[in-house]
């Protein structure tokens, strides 16, 4: 509990009863059909359950909130499509008990930030927008015309537009998206940063620079016809389940898989179809044919080394391995290319990766063999300081067997947040398209800003340095989800208003300004009435795809509003007298996509085709083979990473366990890694434990050590892992604590989440 009066940004350092058991061999099966009913069981009341699973992922039905993995067309399963850690999104959203007034009323702020962010999220729905004025020891209950009015006042008062901050995360609505980013820019400011700054940003610079788009390029059924797929950096069993039947149907049609990845994640290696009893009672689909484990943020050694090699082969045999026609007539800088890689040697490359001859031969003859392959990839790639880099070489491999653009083959850059693709598509973005700046300017006859605006990393920065007063989200939980938690938290501290619109508790709700104030809004499962009627909304799935999602279940309360009507009635106050008609988009979200197909290329026909029950794709120059503006896309020449760890430091990663949504933690239970009722481990392999004189279950602190500045966080305990010597693994958002703010991906400003320098020592004072 509260040892002083200053909340705790965070999560408790305690030591925790953490069991160590066998990993999972398997992904899915009955286990995963037991863990989604306790979920369920837990959460939610009967009617909820069957309310929402058979709706969930059906043509017309609520796109799970979970990932944004696209929907298959036609088998759709009777229970709807989705998976384990989809229904525990929905169990987390739908759940019966309430964070409201008397919640409030018996928890105090700092009590509340004390408790684990697992307890935390598990007090409930939010209920009634809720304050805290300076001074409070306690959230009580505003009204709503009275927030709104609060927050135009507060912002209207400041000296420059530019002093707010507005972040999005990925779970919003195009028709919210495009509203909330309308009401920034009329008001004066392009610091829209969002959840896609910490995640896709660097797939969506490298895939812009060397494509022509920064999205993928391959369609869903691309994997049901491919010949190869390589998975990079990315734990589809946990993050993306229903990726694991696309995986299935590959191999289904003898396509070959490869893993590449420092960690064996059981997802990749073996899957049962949790809805399939042949799946379930039969051994289940072996996926992985190559686990190659490399060490962390090798992965552009280990490309290049790919590239090398496959240079050798078509330098044997002219023709036989390289698209020449297609590299001649579809892409440029494939001599610059190849004369670079004459710098590299293929055993020098393999020793940084930490990988044998043979077995990454094993997958260059492949990819020499296959003409239809896609290379998948997530965190594992993007979290990094040359990020982009490594995005790049996945395009060269690709370029050079000419495996973009055509069907069985391209970029799959898996997304994360279900709508954070099509947040971006809809104008979320620090940056300011020109044909943006045009059509608002035009459409709505408001100077829009030029000035590119903070992303996360920025955002942290311009708080921290007195520079930004206001700081406004629409969902996430900017606290913990960014770097450098303490820093970030001094930020929101400093701020004088700090506005959340959000669904749930986060422990971002007790770091606040000097006023602070929760907006509560419905989430996805929920019926959302307006005057004219019933209204849905639109994502973007991983692929491009626009389709609507509707709720069906009653609001858990009475003063929710919609994420959409938020925004504009919010923007009637700040904007007295406006060219924007606002109220017209809260009655009746026709009017918004409307708005949408206006200002944004793409969306023609917007409201007739997102009724269509499959949605509609938007537009791909990539997939469509048609590349940068002269047609041709673009080979690269990209850096090593270089670490020069001394004798006592690791490379660390932070992932996801199996039992948690980002910063939400559903459970404390990693079943795949062999963890149970904890968090605060550190992966090591047994070599480096015996070598600290440490064993399995010692508690340690980790700390990091950038530009002189110290960092750290406590009390782990020492998991043995089959994990490469010298790197190790957390989970996020616990050290977060240990991330610079101020370190991060070149060209994206991603941060390194993935690749942090830090010491281990024993924990010196157990709690
Ligand atoms: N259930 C659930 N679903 C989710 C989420 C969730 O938290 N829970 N989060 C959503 C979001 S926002 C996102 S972005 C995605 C995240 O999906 P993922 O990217 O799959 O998530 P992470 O747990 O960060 O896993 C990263 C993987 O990369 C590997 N890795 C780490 N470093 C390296 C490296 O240097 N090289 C290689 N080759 N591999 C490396 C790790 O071992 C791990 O397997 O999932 C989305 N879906
Ligand atoms: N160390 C480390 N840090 C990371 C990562 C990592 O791998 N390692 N991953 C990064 C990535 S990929 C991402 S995407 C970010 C995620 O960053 P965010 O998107 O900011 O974080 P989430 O945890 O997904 O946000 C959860 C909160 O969203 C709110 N919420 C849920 N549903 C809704 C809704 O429908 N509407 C509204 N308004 N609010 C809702 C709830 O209040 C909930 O507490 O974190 C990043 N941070
Ligand atoms: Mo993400």
């Amino acid at each position: 509990m509260s040892k002083n009066n200053t909340p705790n940004p965070l999560t408790p350092e305690v030591k925790e009863d953490v069991r160590i058991t066998t990993p999972n061999t398997t992904a899915a099966g009955i286990k995963a059909l037991t863990s989604s009913l306790h979920h369920m069981r837990n959460e939610m009341s009967a009617t909820s359950c069957s309310k929402t699973l058979f709706s969930l992922n059906q043509k017309g039905g609520i796109d799970c909130p979970g990932c944004a993995w696209p929907d298959p067309d036609g088998d759709r399963s009777s229970l709807g499509e989705y998976c384990e850690n989809g229904v525990k999104a929905i169990a987390e959203e739908t759940t019966e008990k309430k964070a409201d007034p008397v919640f409030f009323a018996k928890h105090s702020i700092v009590e509340l930030s004390n408790w684990t962010d697992y307890e935390i999220g598990k007090s409930g729905r939010i209920t009634h927008p809720m304050i805290v004025r300076p001074g409070d020891t306690h959230y009580s209950p505003i009204k709503w015309e009275e927030a709104f009015e609060l927050i135009a006042n507060q912002l209207k008062g400041l000296s420059s537009p530019n002093e707010a901050i507005f972040y999005t995360s990925g779970r919003t609505s195009n028709e919210a998206a495009f509203l909330y980013q309308l009401m920034v820019r009329r008001f004066g400011t392009n610091n829209l940063p969002d959840c896609s700054n910490m995640c896709h940003e660097s797939s969506g610079v490298a895939l812009s620079n060397t494509v022509g788009i920064g999205k993928g390029s391959v369609k869903l059924e691309d994997f049901y016809i491919t010949e190869l797929v390589i998975v990079v950096g990315q734990n589809p069993g946990t993050n993306h389940p229903r990726m694991l039947t696309a995986l299935s149907k590959s191999k289904k049609n003898n396509a070959k898989i490869i893993s590449i990845n420092p960690l064996t994640e059981t997802g990749l290696l073996k899957f049962k179809h949790p809805q399939k009893p042949a799946h379930l009672l039969g051994g289940g689909v072996k996926l992985t044919d190559l686990y190659l484990n490399l060490k962390i943020n090798t992965d552009a050694a280990l490309l290049k080394c790919m590239l090398k090699m496959l240079v050798e082969k078509e330098n044997a045999a002219p023709g036989t391995v390289f698209d020449q026609s297609f590299i001649q007539n579809k892409t440029n800088g494939y001599t610059e290319l190849i004369e670079d890689l004459k710098g590299y040697q293929v055993d020098d490359l393999l020793q940084k990766c930490g990988l044998q001859r043979s077995e990454v031969q094993q997958a260059v003859d492949w990819i020499a063999q296959s003409k239809k392959i896609i290379i998948c990839w997530a965190m594992g790639i993007t979290q990094h300081a040359n990020s982009v880099d490594i995005i790049q070489e996945i395009v060269n491999i690709l370029l050079l067997k000419g495996s973009i653009g055509i069907p069985g083959g391209g970029t799959c850059p898996v997304r994360g947040h279900s709508n954070v693709q099509g947040d971006r598509t809809v104008g979320i973005w620090e940056k300011i398209t020109e044909s943006l700046y045009n059509n608002l300017k035009k459409n709505y006859k408001f100077e829009p800003p030029k000035e590119e605006g903070y992303n996360v990393v920025r955002a942290i920065e311009a708080m921290s340095e007195g520079q930004a007063k206001v700081f406004f989200a629409m969902g996430g939980n900017f606290l913990s989800a960014t770097p450098d938690t303490n820093y970030t938290a001094k930020g929101l501290q400093a701020c004088d208003l700090t506005v959340q619109i959000s669904t749930k508790p986060n422990r971002g709700h007790f770091i606040h300004g000097k006023t602070a104030i929760i907006l509560p809004c419905l989430g996805r499962t929920e019926i959302d009435v307006q005057k004219e009627g019933a209204q849905f909304v639109s994502v973007e799935n991983s692929m491009g795809i626009v389709h609507s999602s509707q709720g069906t279940l009653a609001p858990k309360s009475e003063h929710l509003k919609s994420e959409p009507a938020i925004v504009a009635e919010l923007s009637k106050k700040l904007f007295q007298e406006d060219n924007i008609e606002w109220h017209k988009f809260i009655s009746n979200y026709d009017n918004i996509r409307e708005a949408i197909e206006k200002n944004i290329a793409g969306f023609d026909n917007y409201n007739k085709r997102v009724r269509n029950p499959e949605g509609f794709y938007l537009p791909n120059v990539a997939r469509e083979g048609k590349f940068k503006e002269d047609g041709k896309a673009k080979f690269t020449v990209n850096n090593l990473s270089v670490h020069e760890l001394a004798a006592d430091e690791y490379l660390m990663m932070t992932v996801r366990s199996h039992d948690q949504y980002n910063t939400t933690i559903y459970g404390l239970n990693d079943r795949y890694r062999g963890i149970e009722n904890g968090r605060r481990v550190l992966f090591m392999n047994q070599k480096d434990i015996e070598k600290d004189g440490l064993k399995k279950g010692d508690y340690v602190d980790l700390q990091s050590n950038y530009d002189g500045v110290a960092r750290i966080a406590k009390l782990f305990k020492v998991v043995p892992f089959d994990i490469p010597r010298g790197n190790l693994a957390t989970y996020f958002p616990e050290t977060n604590v240990l991330v610079p703010y101020n370190k991060f991906a070149r060209k994206s400003e991603t941060p390194i989440s993935k690749s942090i320098v830090v010491k281990v020592s024993r924990s010196e004072h157990l709690v």
